[in-house]
């Protein structure tokens, strides 16, 4: 296991000591379990690509936290067989059974004191693979820039370029380990910026094909933002508690502890979302009831007046929020949540499906969400429904719906009122809704069900019923649909590891083409990002 330039950086940057030595009773099935040295095991095996204090350096993180989706049965077998298309080598031959099994169990047990990430460590973990100024400002391709996809694939952790009008791939690179959430466009969509659930933000330059930044914010992340003008991101973390500011080349800004008002109380950052009408990015604290909103503008006419009583100060001049949290207190936590177009409203819910609405401008909350079960709210999609039964003079209204992680549901809810108008079964519990401004219908996959998670169920938005099913191959994962720029095709994603991308006509319903992918997970279209498609996740 060679370590490849990014680790030098991490490791020097680990605010951690080494874990002291300990000797574990394997789980073995021998009859007389031998006794293992797992801390000189995992020194002498696993240390120089994951490093000694188990944060991660070529490859990804050996914590309890970042390994929560990998069952033990599983780590198991990749630390004997290996991982293909990755550097990661099987251990079968030089490691006994027993040895795997210790060395298993130690990296799902917690590194204690907590691991640090200081501003220092982000710091020092920056790496720039490209000098910027050699970057052409024009595409360096053919196709139609604002119609790309990025599909990121999870099978072998690479990311395709898709050129949107051919449904071809133009290009491939390798991504960071495990990347989660939708990446972040920004400038038009030349920028993006993806994030890995390990920590690592990358910038990649869409018009030049090129990485052109890297950064590692935090140990265990859930999402990044991206400003419109790509000149500053933010990142929530799981582990530590904070959320970090960075310019749009990925240097610090500032970290903010995530701490509760009183600075009692840390949290952990549910997600970041940037919202741009309102030129600032929302977040939501996991374990404290607080939603923060953090402008990254200092031109008052961009900020709403009902600003102006929060002055926070700064450079001895006072500037509303800038580049800090202006709170909202919440009796209840955020999990998950979604914004209304203007993004004055958000509607959140807790894991437990305590679902609330939560007015941006008087920082309060306004409604009650009629959720429960535990509703995905990140992937929800917002259209305009009129209806059938109010007559030739109904006027329409603006409904939101969105899946549920625990019932085979898709509930529409009314963006006035905020009443349920329909709870549309589905085959299972799904993650992911979609549609298109252009599109009659919505898709939702039951990816939840074992026995259904090869069914995408097409949902007619005016009438509210399921009419048409899409039927994979039994036990295999059909999910995830994003559309091309004008709505024409949507392509959903075969999540597997010899997987593909199924281009679907979104009117007939009928395949068009598939396209051989490792494990496609998320598809993302430049201009539905871009604009905000209301059919299309933030
Ligand atoms: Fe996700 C987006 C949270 C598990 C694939 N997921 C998101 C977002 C959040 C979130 C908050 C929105 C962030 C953004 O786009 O900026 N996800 C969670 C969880 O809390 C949950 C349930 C548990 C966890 O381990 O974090 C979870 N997510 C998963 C998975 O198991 C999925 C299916 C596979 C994976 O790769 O981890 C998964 N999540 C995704 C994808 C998106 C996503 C593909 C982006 C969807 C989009 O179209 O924008």
């Amino acid at each position: 296991m060679k370590p490849l330039r990014s680790v030098a950086a991490v490791v020097a940057g680990l605010a951690l000591a080494f874990p002291a030595a300990q000797s574990v009773v394997a789980a073995s099935p021998a009859a007389v379990t031998p006794v293992v040295e797992v801390a000189a095991l995992y020194e002498q095996h696993c240390a120089a690509c994951h490093a000694s204090s188990r944060l991660g350096g070529m490859g990804p993180a050996l914590l309890p936290e970042n390994l929560s989706r990998l069952r033990k049965g599983e780590a198991l077998k990749v630390i004997a067989e290996g991982r293909t298309a990755t550097q990661m080598p099987g251990f079968a031959a030089q490691l006994g059974q027993h040895e795997i099994a210790a060395i298993a169990d130690w990296i799902y047990t917690p590194v204690v004191p907590e691991p640090r990430w200081s501003d220092a460590d982000i710091t020092a973990s920056r790496i720039e693979h490209v000098d910027p100024a050699t970057l052409s400002d024009k595409p360096v391709f053919d196709a139609d820039p604002l119609n790309l996809f990025l599909v990121v694939e999870a099978g072998d952790h690479h990311v395709s370029v898709l050129d949107g009008d051919k449904l071809e791939p133009i290009f491939r690179f390798q991504s960071r380990f495990a990347l989660h959430g939708g990446p972040k466009f920004a400038a038009e969509g030349r920028y993006v910026f993806f994030g890995s659930r390990d920590g690592w933000i990358t910038k990649f330059d869409l018009w030049n094909l090129k990485v052109v930044a890297e950064v590692r914010a935090g140990i265990n992340t859930r999402n990044v933002a991206a400003s419109p003008d790509g000149k500053h991101v933010a990142v929530a973390n799981y582990l530590p508690h904070t959320l970090v500011l960075l310019d749009g080349d990925l240097n610090l800004i500032k970290t903010l502890p995530a701490m509760d008002r009183d600075g009692k109380q840390s949290s952990r950052v549910s997600a970041v979302y940037d919202a741009t009408p309102r030129q600032s990015f929302i977040a939501a604290l996991k374990d404290v009831g607080e939603v923060w909103e953090i402008s990254y503008t200092k031109a008052v006419e961009d900020i709403p007046t009902s600003y102006i009583h929060d002055y926070t100060q700064r450079e001895g001049t006072f500037i509303p929020g800038y580049l800090n949290p202006r709170r909202t207190i919440l009796a209840e936590v955020l999990d998950d949540f979604f914004f209304t177009q203007d993004y004055s409203e958000l509607m959140g819910a807790s894991r437990e499906g305590v679902g609330q609405v939560v007015n941006l401008d008087v920082r309060k909350k306004i409604a009650n969400l009629p959720l429960d079960g535990m509703p995905h709210l990140g992937s929800g999609i917002t259209w305009e429904w009129t209806d059938p039964a109010a007559g030739p003079d109904a006027k329409p209204r603006t409904v939101m719906a969105s899946t549920n992680l625990k019932a085979g549901e898709v509930t529409v809810i009314d963006m006035k009122t905020w009443e349920v108008i329909k709870r549309i079964q589905t085959r299972g519990p799904g993650f992911f809704l979609r549609s298109h401004g252009n599109s009659r219908y919505a898709f939702v996959d039951s990816m939840m069900s074992p026995e259904a998670k090869h069914i995408l169920q097409v949902i007619d938005k005016q009438t509210l019923e399921v009419v048409r099913e899409i039927v994979g191959e039994p036990g295999k994962t059909l999910a995830h649909i994003e559309f091309t720029r004008d709505g024409r095709y949507a392509l959903a994603s075969l999540w597997e590891d010899e997987g593909a991308v199924i281009v679907l006509d979104a009117q007939t319903l009928e395949e068009v083409k598939r396209l051989p992918m490792r494990k496609p997970v998320g598809k993302y279209n430049v201009w539905n990002k871009i604009t905000r498609e209301e059919g299309t996740s933030h």
